[in-house]
């Protein structure tokens, strides 16, 4: 081998190995992370629905808009998407607060959102005062097409998932991110903690009882990324 091949191949090699430590990570269907806004949290701590697991734990500071963010990347079109359910325990604002779905969906191909489809409102689901974990399934008929107006995701809903997978074209539109959000409520709102477990997207199962799917670090240029490494910690970073 002449010198020069010797160099090259040893340029490469390091190339190879500098994309492989340091980034240009492509994101898996299976990938999550978490994201925040402002003073809100969400991460991982130990407990949950198996004995010996951990869940993810959402934490807004009262008379804020701020909100926590699990993020999962999706591999899919609308037209692909069938259900998003979790099971959450939520102890906030007398126990009457849930997390919400939301889909970023891509109706140009240039890998931003322009429409959002999230569930609809789910508050009376939650028997207050009863400490338990419940189920919220979210499907065709339940995720709807909220337009994302200038005071966020509240305006009213138009179309149901279904409806919209039925329109010429809205099947074949990506679906970027599936995110569960907590936060983002009412400046007139007290301290507000909510816990969520075994989220289920299209069947695949996110326990967080292990490392499975987890990318710490990951949503530069979205929310500020929570980049610790809290699962290994089995702790939430407040
Ligand atoms: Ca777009
Ligand atoms: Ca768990």
């Amino acid at each position: 081998m002449s010198k020069m091949r010797e160099k090259t191949t040893a340029i490469l090699l390091i190339a190879i190995f500098m994309i492989s430590a340091f980034g240009f990570i492509v994101a898996a269907s299976d990938d999550y992370w978490f994201t925040k806004w402002g003073g809100a949290t969400a991460g991982l701590i130990d407990g949950g629905r198996a004995p010996g697991g951990k869940c993810v734990k959402f934490f807004v500071p009262g008379g804020t808009l701020d909100d926590g963010k699990i993020r999962f990347y999706h591999d899919g079109t609308l037209g692909d998407f069938e259900e998003f359910s979790y099971w959450s325990y939520v102890t906030g604002y007398g126990g009457q607060l849930h997390p919400y779905v939301v889909l970023d969906v891509d109706k140009d191909n240039d890998d931003t959102a322009d429409l959002y489809v999230v569930q609809w409102e789910v508050s009376n689901y939650e028997p207050t005062g009863e400490n338990m974990w419940i189920q919220t399934i979210f499907d065709d008929s339940s995720l709807v097409h909220v337009p994302f107006g200038p005071s966020g995701y509240g305006q009213p809903a138009t179309k149901t998932l279904g409806d919209l997978k039925a329109e010429d074209g809205y099947s074949d539109y990506k679906v970027l991110q599936a995110k569960l959000m907590f936060g983002y409520f009412s400046t007139g709102l007290p301290d507000m903690t909510a816990l969520v477990d075994d989220i289920t997207i299209n069947g695949e199962l996110y326990h967080f009882d292990d490392r499975s799917f987890f990318v710490p670090g990951k949503g530069k240029g979205l929310d500020k990324a929570i980049p610790n490494d809290n699962f290994a910690n089995g702790r939430n970073k407040e």
